[in-house]
């Protein structure tokens, strides 16, 4: 068992032991296991963590074998906050009522859920545990797809993208509905804590996981993660996309604490265009023809408008 200490600095962080095993049945390349294993690297303290159904899940606990070196619980697909929820409340009462048995000891709680467990079929309980103010973090791995049952669409997935159940063909160019914005709603319930981060700006990562960790109350992390299998691109690429999507500002990363005070973290020093990002993936690969043109520039539309909000926002510390 890891010794409870305190939070590691970044040196530490590097050079950690892992508590999430390389041991897997993810595909080569997914940023689900990148993504884990800097969440658990990133503290010393005893976590006690939980999973939605998904392919993080799905892959990393194959009866009798385990990826978890950490107390973990699998639970529903919709219920992975509700799981943590209930542990910390337990972990509360017992240590009023003086039961505890090593009480010097203090873990955190951490759920972890795909966008499908998160933005769609969890949220209520999500929504529940941030309410009821559980000192506890959400983790999204956002991977903008329900990519473990053969990649239908969610409320994650981005205008264009072809899923399985918002195909791109003939007539359609694929998903038709902007991407849930989950920051803003999560922020709007008041979180003390809410980041979005990427695994390829992983000391940005660490930092906003060390903070959502140690912030009293309910924090949130969405996690862009991409998915080899369904956004198609080659395993080796899964960090370079990672950080298209981030100088592209179609994954921009900023913080909101208390609800309303906004920092951007990252500023790319050169902003790459849109499409850019969109022709290294497989699932926007149709939004090239001719008659599709008018998709790509709506999505630099979209984006540049969404980057100069997330400025004034910052700037008027409203
Ligand atoms: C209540 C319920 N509905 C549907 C399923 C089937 N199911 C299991 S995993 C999954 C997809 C998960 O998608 P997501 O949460 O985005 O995680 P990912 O696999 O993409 O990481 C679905 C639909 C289920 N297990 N339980
Ligand atoms: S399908 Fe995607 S999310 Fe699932 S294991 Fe493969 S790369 Fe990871
Ligand atoms: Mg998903």
């Amino acid at each position: 068992m890891v010794e409870n200490k305190k939070t590691k600095n970044l040196k530490e962080f590097s050079t950690s032991a892992d508590r999430f095993e390389g041991a897997n049945l993810l595909c080569p390349g997914c940023a689900h296991s990148i993504i884990v294993r800097e969440v658990l690297n990133a503290t010393n303290d005893d976590l006690i963590l939980s999973a939605a159904t998904g392919c993080l899940e799905v892959c990393t606990a194959v009866y009798p074998y385990t990826s978890w070196d950490a107390s973990w619980i699998h639970i529903g697909f919709e219920n992975a906050a509700t799981a943590v929820a209930g542990a910390e409340a337990m972990y509360k009462a017992l240590k009023r009522k003086n039961r505890l048995l090593q009480p010097e000891r203090v873990p955190k709680f951490v759920a972890f859920g795909g966008d499908g467990a998160s933005y769609d079929i969890g949220f209520q309980w999500i929504s529940g545990a941030f309410e009821r103010g559980h000192d506890m973090m959400y983790v999204v791995l956002d991977n903008e797809v329900y990519a473990n049952t053969g990649g239908q669409r969610s409320s994650s997935t981005p205008i264009g993208a072809s899923a399985t159940t918002s195909p791109a063909g003939r007539v359609s160019y694929g998903e038709k509905k902007e991407k849930k914005d989950m920051m803003a709603i999560m922020a709007a319930h008041g979180s003390p804590y809410v980041a979005q981060v990427s695994p390829s700006k992983w000391k940005d990562m660490v930092k906003k996981i060390q903070r959502g960790l140690n912030t009293e109350g309910p924090t949130f992390i969405n996690a862009v993660s991409a998915c080899t299998t369904e956004w198609k691109f080659a395993p080796e690429d899964t960090i370079a996309i990672a950080d298209l999507a981030v100088d592209s500002l179609v994954f921009p990363l900023y913080e909101i604490i208390d609800g309303h005070e906004l920092n951007i973290t990252y500023r790319p020093k050169n902003v790459i265009p849109v499409k850019e990002y969109l022709a290294a993936q497989g699932r926007f690969k149709h939004l090239f023809k001719p008659e599709f043109k008018h998709i790509l520039d709506e999505w630099q539309v979209r984006v540049d408008k969404k980057w100069e909000q997330l400025q004034r926002r910052e700037e008027a510390r409203i």
